[in-house]
């Protein structure tokens, strides 16, 4: 093999045998992990690289790959698999599944990407897939599905649907139809519920009135549809709302499938803020009834998962997305956030903590003033405790 080709396999093999560690960030709630668990440079050379030495006599890389990033997450046949967004240089994302032994480290890609079934010709990009094992039996994917918007002169002008997939291997996808909503012109970061609600298939939306604002979309959004293969909804009814002036004025959006827990269903989604420097994206927590999971009954004020240090920075910088989490058997829960639409990293929490997290944070007052004094309350409580000692 030609030398060139050898350091780079063996640089691969020595980055996907890397073993990941906690670094020392501390807030008792989550750890993080020293390394991204996916990065550009986990992609096989073989996706890239041309090598026959006659057409391609000068080793280029033909087929570049720019960032993997933003992944479902599910736990099947006794491996972590996630579905990442693979962008290659050329901006169109595309899913790839990764795989481990290790929820932390060790993931590599199957030999290809998913090649979806063609059938919707309008769509351009593919992005965001959560992966919903439903107790229908089957492995949902549901995901962006993005066309030009060929009413509108903007040559940027788009529409974002939510497409559906479903799969029991994650190797043979069966395409659906796309969801339809109703009142909503636009979707992204739909994400179906793991169980029926009132005998029908659930999903969490985001009604937007284009393809980036939310506009009167008032936050996460719920609806019922009676049939996955031709879903429709008639009417969504908002779970987790935007606020003036917290981590969601601007919009927010499902993330990873909610976890059950026996006091109710635990969701981390994103919120984002608009700032002078752009948007900033963050990823929160909340939970609702487990006999209502489109009912909010707890929502920690502020953020759980922000851009820290080198997270912050890359293609979208300020940006933490989270479309997957795996809760494991032995009550851990490992969430795949991604930094800056570049990498893939993992938090790991588990579901007392989680449970804890949400229900025992105290909620956003909203107004400075409240805050502060929820803040004197938190140091008047351990002032005393610290004199008593
Ligand atoms: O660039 C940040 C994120 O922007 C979008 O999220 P939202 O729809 O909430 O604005 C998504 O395209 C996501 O992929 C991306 O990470």
């Amino acid at each position: 093999m030609n030398p060139i080709y050898k350091r780079m396999f063996a640089e691969y093999a020595r980055l996907i045998h890397e073993k990941n560690e906690k670094t020392s960030f501390y807030n008792g709630i989550f750890s993080r992990y020293k390394n991204p668990v996916l990065t550009r440079d986990h992609i096989p050379p073989f996706w890239k690289y041309d090598f026959d030495e006659e057409r391609n006599p000068f080793c280029m890389e033909r087929l570049g790959v720019n960032a993997t990033m933003n992944s479902g997450a599910i736990k099947l046949d006794g491996k972590y698999c996630l579905v990442a967004r693979v962008e290659g240089n050329d901006r169109k994302s595309f899913f790839a599944v990764a795989r481990s032994d290790s929820p932390v480290d060790g993931f590599v890609f199957d030999d290809y990407p998913i090649l979806l079934p063609d059938t919707c010709p309008e769509e351009t990009n593919v992005y965001d897939m959560r992966l919903t094992l439903h107790e229908d039996g089957w492995i949902y994917g549901v995901f962006c599905s993005e066309s030009k918007d060929t009413s509108n002169p903007d040559l940027s002008a788009a529409v974002a649907a939510a497409g559906i997939v479903r799969t029991k291997n994650l190797v043979d996808f069966e395409r659906l139809p796309n969801l339809k909503t109703i009142n909503s012109p636009q979707q992204r970061n739909v994400c179906l519920h793991p169980e029926f609600v009132n005998g029908k298939y659930a999903f969490y939306t985001r009604p937007m009135d284009d393809f980036i604002e939310t506009g009167s979309g008032g936050g996460i959004g719920f609806g019922l549809c009676d049939d996955i293969t031709h879903a429709i909804i008639d009417e969504e009814i908002i779970t987790s709302k935007r606020k003036y002036h917290t981590i969601t004025e601007a919009k927010n959006g499902a993330g990873a499938v909610p976890i059950k827990t026996d006091r109710g269903w635990i969701h981390i989604a994103h919120g984002v803020r608009n700032t002078a420097a752009g948007l900033r994206y963050v990823i929160y927590a909340f939970a609702t009834a487990l006999n209502d999971p489109s009912r909010v009954i707890a929502e920690p004020s502020g953020y759980m998962i922000a851009p820290l240090g080198s997270e912050r920075v890359g293609d979208v910088s300020n940006v933490t997305f989270v479309n997957g989490a795996i809760a494991d058997d032995d009550g851990k829960v490992y969430i795949y956030y991604a930094s800056s639409d570049t990498r893939l990293h993992v938090a790991e929490t588990d579901i007392e903590r989680l449970k804890d997290y949400v229900f025992n944070t105290p909620e956003d007052p909203l107004r400075s003033v409240k805050c502060v004094e929820q803040r004197r309350k938190l140091i008047a409580e351990n002032l005393k405790i610290l004199r008593e000692r």
